[in-house]
């Protein structure tokens, strides 16, 4: 189970923060919200009472794919057979712990300060609980209040001593109103926050699926610098097996964003660049027989080397060609990202009525409510994230839904900025940063493009479509450049929020 530590749900069954409500309807709220990850901590409940109240939650956190911990009591987490605990301090506690739980399971560590941080990683942690952020009244033993700026030295020790890949979340006094300060406050270009933990912000809350996606926005939002920075420091390689109409321009977005890209529609070349670290990108714009069965020979040569696949169906709903090549396509391989209008998202989600679409231009005019459900749908058929591009962008990975609100209707006016925004999206994907977590990298492509197309737009020297483009390319490149040197002044404009999908909200895993 890959674990997103975004928004960390930690429990409390107190009458002043849970008040009379359900413990497992708070849960379940609050993973609808887009919550990945829930502690159980009850340090009062006898034995039998905590293994009923966390196989209850047991079941819920199921039903969503996500992991369920237990605080402190390794006994109950052993006997309800859940993915792991969190832990204090004690060494022995953490060996007796990993005795009992097995190799596999996550154990979480707290840690107050970088004595602490680093003895945890290397006595073997799987992630971080890093705190007490501010003080809080939830739990009145708390050790030292270390602020933002001590989270930030403890990640940046962390990184310096070699546990950068460490993945940890900080907890106390966090709620949906301070998250974002506290996460740019805490992050430094060597290590970032994974995410934030909460209790009172989710337990005590109203409405605890609105609380998480709030939570969820923001913490998606201070990712978004984390992804762009992955890329600049990485250089990642992104092969395009693009159409005829956007070559250049796709690779001059990929350099633009610091990628490296490579054109290349002989799949005979696949086999070889699938094995240099990169990602590949199937843009059916021009397809041709010929074409798509180099699409196919490249698909399987990224599979098999674990590779990210990002596939653009272009005008898949626009002719019976294209309509069946979108089908094989997807029939034949595993992709990390699906991308399209709502049109094409229309045809890759398929069922009965197939969409007429002009040309390759949307002519689906879906509501937010539809294009939430629409991405959310893809997502879940294909185990992908999708994303629908439109005036507002909406991406899912089948669980979470965020919308982006970004974007000029400059955009709009030039050719291939869709299919550029797949190179882009290739680019974060298969970062290492983007890898972990291929939801926030495409959330990251949507709002660096967005972003630098408002940018460019607002420049004196832009008249129109044609001034724009090479304006745009250097917004681009100014916000990876700008974003590699610590200067985050262009994330003011960034528009990152989740989405509420009514009904059905519960993820198949
Ligand atoms: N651990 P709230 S602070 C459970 O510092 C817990 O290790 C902490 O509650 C630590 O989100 C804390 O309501 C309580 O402030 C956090």
């Amino acid at each position: 189970m890959a674990v997103d530590y975004g928004v960390y749900l930690v429990t409390d069954s107190t009458p002043a923060i849970l008040g009379s409500r359900d413990l497992a309807a708070v849960v379940e709220a609050s993973l609808r919200g887009g919550t990945g990850i829930v502690q159980y901590r009850d340090k009062t409940a006898s034995h039998d009472d905590a293994v009923r109240a966390a196989r209850e939650l047991l079941a819920v956190t199921r039903r969503f794919g996500v992991p369920l911990l237990v605080n402190d009591r390794v006994e109950v987490a052993v006997e309800i057979g859940c993915e792991g605990v969190h832990i204090g301090q004690d060494d022995m506690e953490f060996q007796k712990a990993r005795q009992m739980l097995g190799p596999d399971k996550i154990i979480g560590v707290t840690a107050s300060s970088t004595e602490e941080a680093l003895r945890a990683c290397e006595a073997g942690a799987t992630y971080l609980g890093v705190g007490t952020v501010y003080a809080t009244q939830t739990k009145k033993d708390t050790k030292s209040i270390i602020g933002p700026h001590g989270v930030r030295d403890i990640l940046a020790a962390l990184a310096a001593a070699g546990h950068g890949s460490v993945p940890t979340v900080c907890i106390g006094g966090v709620n949906a109103s301070n998250a974002g300060d506290v996460l740019a406050a805490s992050s430094s270009p060597a290590k970032s926050l994974d995410g934030v933990a909460v209790v009172s912000a989710l337990v005590a809350a109203p409405d605890p699926a609105d609380a998480a996606r709030r939570l969820l926005g923001q913490v998606l939002r201070a990712r978004v610098p984390d992804v762009v920075r992955s890329v600049a420091a990485t250089t990642p390689l992104s092969h395009n097996m693009t159409n005829l109409v956007v070559q250049n321009i796709a690779a001059n977005v990929a350099l633009a964003v610091g990628a490296s890209p490579i054109m290349a529609n002989y799949a005979e070349e696949a086999a070889d660049l699938a094995r240099l670290g990169g990602a590949l990108v199937v843009n059916m714009g021009t397809v041709t027989p010929d074409g798509l069965k180099n699409y196919l020979q490249a698909l399987k040569a990224y599979n098999d080397a674990g590779r990210p696949v990002v596939l653009d169906p272009v005008g898949a709903g626009a002719t019976a060609v294209r309509r069946s090549a979108v089908e094989t396509l997807l029939s034949s391989g595993r992709y990390a990202v699906i991308k399209g209008n709502a049109s094409e998202m229309l045809t890759v989600l398929g069922g009965s009525a197939p969409v007429a679409q002009r040309g390759v231009d949307s002519t689906s005019q879906l509501t937010l409510a539809q294009r939430a459900r629409l991405v959310r749908d893809v997502a879940r058929r294909h185990r992908c994230v999708a994303l629908v591009t439109g005036a507002t962008d909406v991406v899912s990975d089948g669980r979470r839904v965020v919308r982006v609100d970004n974007g000029h209707e400059l955009l709009g006016m030039i050719t291939g900025s869709g299919c550029t925004l797949g190179t882009a999206v290739s680019a974060m994907v298969c970062s290492p940063v983007g890898a972990a977590d291929p939801l926030a990298a495409t959330v990251a492509a949507a709002v660096m493009f967005g972003v630098a197309s408002e940018m460019a737009a607002e420049r004196s020297e832009v008249r129109g479509p044609g001034t724009f483009v090479p304006a745009f390319l250097d917004e681009l490149y100014g916000i990876r450049k700008a974003t590699a040197a610590g200067d985050l002044r262009w994330l003011v404009l960034a528009k990152v929020q989740a989405v509420d999908v009514p009904g059905d909200e519960v993820a198949s895993s």
